[in-house]
């Protein structure tokens, strides 16, 4: 399928195009720092945005490809009360809420995601912090949850929340792109705990800081800086930066 027909279908299907959306009315402007390393963030930002207009998917690798070890970092395993008791029960209460600027606010369980469309795909995950795996990760399309809560015209980014405290926003651009996935199968098997069961983003494009873990919520919104300090995510009050395109 040509990239054009992909696109064609991908905004057709989530009401944007009703909206009179192109693609490149896509490219919105996240949160920006200052100083020099701000402009520098705004034209790779930009750049990339601009050379990646037409939604390419990333490399997919065969079976054979697959990293024996997959390493782990940060959260292995939420201390929080509410995910132990969940993660007892095989987290048949889990609940992904998808709230904010939609027309139909709602909460998948994990029955719910699984039995909608799936994608399965095996890609490089690159880590900022100096290492990378490549992984089979199977879920459903963050595009198909928005087009059942039917994204509303003035959403343009979203808010990701995890059981850990991290949370992350993105642009339509990531949240519609056909690899942007809610993955609750890894290798072949259910998502371990250590990888962030019971479901995990996964933002192909970006560094492995925006593939949150454990996730708790998400929510339509059409502007982040007034959001926490207004850096746009969590890592970003760490000084990493919010667009983590590579
Ligand atoms: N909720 C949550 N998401 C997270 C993290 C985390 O600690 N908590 N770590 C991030 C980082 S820096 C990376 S590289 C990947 C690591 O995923 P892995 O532990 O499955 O390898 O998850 C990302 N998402
Ligand atoms: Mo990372």
């Amino acid at each position: 399928m040509s990239d054009v027909t992909r696109r064609g279908l991908l905004v057709g299907a989530t009401g944007l195009a009703a909206a009179g959306l192109g693609g490149c009315d896509l490219v919105a402007d996240g949160p920006g720092r200052g100083g020099l390393y701000g402009a520098s963030d705004w034209l790779t930002f930009h750049v990339q945005r601009w050379l990646l207009r037409h939604q390419p998917l990333v490399r997919e690798f065969g079976p054979e490809a697959i990293s024996a070890v997959f390493p782990t970092i940060n959260t292995v395993d939420p201390d929080d009360p509410a995910y132990r008791r969940s993660k007892a029960a095989g987290f048949s209460d889990w609940r992904l809420p998808v709230t904010g600027l939609v027309a139909r606010p709602m909460a998948f369980s994990l029955a719910d995601l699984k039995a909608m469309p799936a994608r399965t795909q095996i890609t490089l995950h690159a880590c900022e912090q100096g290492w990378s795996a490549i992984g089979q990760w199977t879920g459903v399309p963050l595009s198909q949850v928005l087009l059942a809560a039917g994204l509303k015209p003035e959403a343009r980014f979203l808010v990701i929340r995890t059981v850990d405290g991290w949370w992350d926003t993105y642009d339509l651009f990531d949240a519609l792109h056909p690899q942007t996935i809610l993955a609750y199968g890894m290798n072949g098997g259910d998502l371990p705990v250590k990888h962030g069961a019971p479901v995990r983003l996964r933002v192909e494009r970006q560094l492995g800081y925006k593939s949150l873990k454990y996730l708790a919520s998400i929510e339509a919104v059409d502007r982040v800086d007034g959001i926490g300090q207004g850096r746009g995510s969590m890592v970003g009050e760490l000084g990493f930066s919010w667009y983590a395109g590579i």
